[in-house]
């Protein structure tokens, strides 16, 4: 039975959801994580045959995973807790069937003014999820709006259910994208799409997604998060410090000119030759036998 890390910042709370059946299906060989507190908003497991992939679920379901302060911190915790676990070589963030997030909490929102957000450096704490150096795959089912198409984009690899929408109708509540969403939606899918989405508000469906190169594949609902596990178990498998060379490398295409991101590629491709993975994935080929990756 899959143990999962689960909890309260606040002791009522806490009582109350612990007595609630576990939403979580349990997944495969799924351990808990060992972080120190438990979480809130969140349940973090370990999965896969070596548990070599986290998997973190948004848990919030009375608002359809609204991103709000408190869930944010739980999510960068969870982030730097499975970043330092070195059996882990990949993440997945999934939330549920109905909704991966419906954005930002716009209760928590609604009273700020320019000061209050300004001098907090509101929500700032958002940018840990794109600062984890391992792959993070968003295996969203349901809607993924504003800060939760956000969240998604902030990931390496999407993976859609295939009643899944994502949009950002932040201007529909007179405000704009304020976690990515003008840039990240722009490269991933042209400027077009992006300012269309951006401008009406209009949600595109998982297949218009995949059209439009933002998610990367798409899976009935129930097999969803199976197939994001199995990917991230694929990508954990090979050098855990080769892979996270290779996301700065493919980062860099998104952050600098092609000249630079050549030469940041080269550099790192360099870098591969100072690693004992190069050597034994390389000698393996010769030998023909599989490579046995040691993570240095
Ligand atoms: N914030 C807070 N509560 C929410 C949110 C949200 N984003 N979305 C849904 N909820 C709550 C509802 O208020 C409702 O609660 P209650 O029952 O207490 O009224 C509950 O979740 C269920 O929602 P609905 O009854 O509305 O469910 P429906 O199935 O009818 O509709 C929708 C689902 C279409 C998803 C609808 O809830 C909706 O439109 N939600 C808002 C979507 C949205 O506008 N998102 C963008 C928010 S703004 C944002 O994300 C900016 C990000 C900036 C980040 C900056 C970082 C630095």
């Amino acid at each position: 039975m899959a143990a999962v890390l689960r909890g309260v910042l606040r002791p009522g709370a806490a009582r109350r959801r612990l007595l609630l059946p576990s939403p979580l299906r349990p997944l495969p060989g799924a351990r808990c994580c060992s972080a120190g507190a438990p979480f809130q908003y969140l349940a973090v497991q370990k999965t896969g045959a070596r548990q070599s992939v986290g998997v973190i679920r948004l848990e919030r379901p009375q608002a359809l995973n609204a991103l709000c302060e408190g869930l944010m911190k739980e999510l960068g915790q969870a982030l730097e807790t499975l970043e330092n676990d070195p059996q882990v070589g990949a993440i997945v963030i999934t939330g549920s069937q109905k909704a991966f997030a419906a954005g930002a909490d716009i209760k928590e929102m609604q009273n700020k003014n320019f000061q209050e957000c300004y001098s907090s450096n509101f929500l700032a704490g958002w940018d840990k999820v794109s600062t984890v150096r391992k792959p993070i795959i968003a295996a969203v089912n349901g809607y993924a709006l504003g800060g939760g198409c956000e969240l998604a984009m902030m990931c390496d690899i999407i993976y859609a259910g295939e009643k899944a929408q994502f949009g950002q109708p932040e201007i529909l509540l007179g405000t704009i994208p304020g976690a990515g969403g003008t840039q990240r939606l722009t490269r991933a899918v042209g400027k077009s799409l992006a300012m269309e989405m951006i401008l009406t508000g209009d949600r595109i469906s998982a297949t218009e997604a995949k059209e439009a190169g933002l998610v990367s594949k798409v899976f009935p609902v129930e097999k969803l998060l199976d197939a994001a596990i199995a990917c991230a178990e694929k990508i954990a498998s090979n050098s855990k410090l080769v892979a996270a060379m290779a996301k700065e490398s493919v980062n860099a295409a998104f952050e600098t000119t092609l000249a630079e991101g050549t030469k940041t590629e080269k550099r790192l491709f360099y870098a591969t030759f100072a690693t004992d993975d190069r050597k034994e994935g390389m000698t393996a080929f010769v030998e023909k036998r599989k490579a046995n990756f040691t993570d240095s």
